[in-house]
């Protein structure tokens, strides 16, 4: 295949890209088509690597207010729900929505899918339906599995086991919760605990850590500091860190110097936390949103994630990595003309580093993975909406649109 005459990721020069055997062969200026080659018209186009989800829970999607919505639009109000629906959960039922949630994602060309999955149930069932899926879907998305256990790890029965046991099932990363935990020593244990067995399994490390509003809560610290002890470094991220929100400035200047130290990576969900965060504020009303800019600044990877599919903690959504960075950049105030334009790698190279995938992005030798967004650079695709026309997987077209058509009659 021939893909005649894109902009590759914000280049103002067109450039052909041949791809042979779902390998980028060749990435040049005016390719000559070889005999029999399919050509793809590109112009005007632009072409980046495939999205990437950094942060979704699939178990729990697509079950907004079944059986409760959620009220308050709190975290917590948000965990009571999901406990409920928990017992009605079927691997069945599981695999439904995820296969559903797995080809909403794909319309909009993500391909690589880090996803928390709920292990404080004695089941263990979406567990179990998570790992046949990441099989079953592995041609299209690359699933990585978070053991995420939702209702804490000391504070909930047989916690530490059901987690231990998830990695030992096949989960890829290890999680917590440290800011749910009953108090302030088990949330120190949980996450000196959830390193204990990423060590063991040689497994990443991926922790809800901090979201809350409340600026007491210090999991990040202690995570940190682990991450720097143990060697671990970037194989721990940190997922939402929404008290940094609320942190004083002076604790910040502080704790900035171990977290590049430590060099964790970090995810921000924008859409989720400008939603569940503040809750509890009459006015000015916080929106919880952990330090982007101030972490990129200090060296450290941060990359955006969607959080949820229309489940008991966010009732939108429909998978579009588009929408998160537009909520993203507005509500980090990244609204400069070099930050719009370069903000696709939030979800895209940077979550690329903080799910470890390697031979990622559009190179000569790498796998022909890539989308065409309908437009000539991100700035105007994200502006104007810009559908993702084409989505290769190693060469393969997986999913495919057509460009919005609409008239003005004057
Ligand atoms: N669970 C949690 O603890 N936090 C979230 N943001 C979601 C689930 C979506
Ligand atoms: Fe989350």
């Amino acid at each position: 295949m021939l893909v005649k005459n894109i902009f590759i990721e914000n280049s103002t020069e067109a450039k052909d890209i041949r791809v042979t055997d779902g390998k980028f062969e060749e990435i040049a200026q005016n390719l000559a088509p070889r005999e029999g080659e399919e050509i793809v018209d590109g112009t005007g186009k632009l072409a980046i690597p495939p999205f990437i989800e950094s942060h979704v829970h699939l178990d729990t999607c697509l079950t907004a207010g079944d059986p409760v919505w959620n009220l308050s639009g709190t975290l917590f109000e948000g965990i009571e729900c999901w406990s409920k629906r928990k017992e009605k959960l079927t691997k069945e039922d599981v695999k439904e929505r995820v296969r559903r949630a797995v080809r909403m994602q794909a319309g909009n060309g993500v391909q690589h899918v880090r996803t928390h999955v709920d292990v404080t149930d004695p089941t263990l069932v979406a567990m179990e339906a998570m790992i046949e899926l990441r099989e079953e879907l592995k041609d299209f998305v690359n699933i990585q599995i978070v053991a995420f256990p939702q209702e804490g790890i000391m504070s909930y029965p047989n916690g530490e086991q059901l987690l231990e046991d998830s990695v030992k099932m096949g989960a890829d990363c290890v999680g917590a919760i440290p800011h749910f935990e009953f108090t302030r020593e088990y949330s120190v244990e949980s996450v000196n605990y959830c390193m204990k067995i990423a060590e063991k399994y040689g497994k990443l490390v991926d922790v809800h850590c901090d979201e809350i509003d409340d600026e007491q809560s210090k999991g990040l610290e202690t995570l940190a500091c682990r991450a720097l002890e143990s060697g671990m470094k970037d194989m721990v991220t940190a997922s939402h860190t929404t008290a940094m929100h609320s942190y004083n400035n002076a604790y910040c200047g502080k704790l900035f110097r171990l977290l590049r130290m430590s060099d964790i990576n970090f995810v921000c969900n924008p859409l989720v936390n400008t939603h569940l965060q503040g809750r509890f504020d009459t006015y000015p009303r916080r929106r919880g949103v952990t330090r982007v800019k101030e972490l990129l600044a200090n060296g450290n990877n941060v990359s955006f994630g969607h959080d949820d599919i229309f489940d008991p903690w966010y009732p939108l959504g429909t998978g579009n990595m588009r929408d998160v960075i537009f909520m993203g950049l507005h509500v980090c105030q990244m609204m400069g003309y070099q930050e719009i334009m370069d903000s696709y790698r939030l979800c895209t190279y940077n979550a690329a580093k903080t799910l470890h995938l390697s031979g990622y992005g559009i190179a000569e030798g790498n796998d022909a993975s890539f989308i065409i967004l309908d437009g000539d650079n991100f700035y105007n695709a994200l502006n104007r909406k810009g559908e993702v026309l084409r989505s290769y997987n190693k060469g393969r077209l997986i999913a495919s649109a057509e460009p919005a058509k609409r008239e003005i009659l004057f």
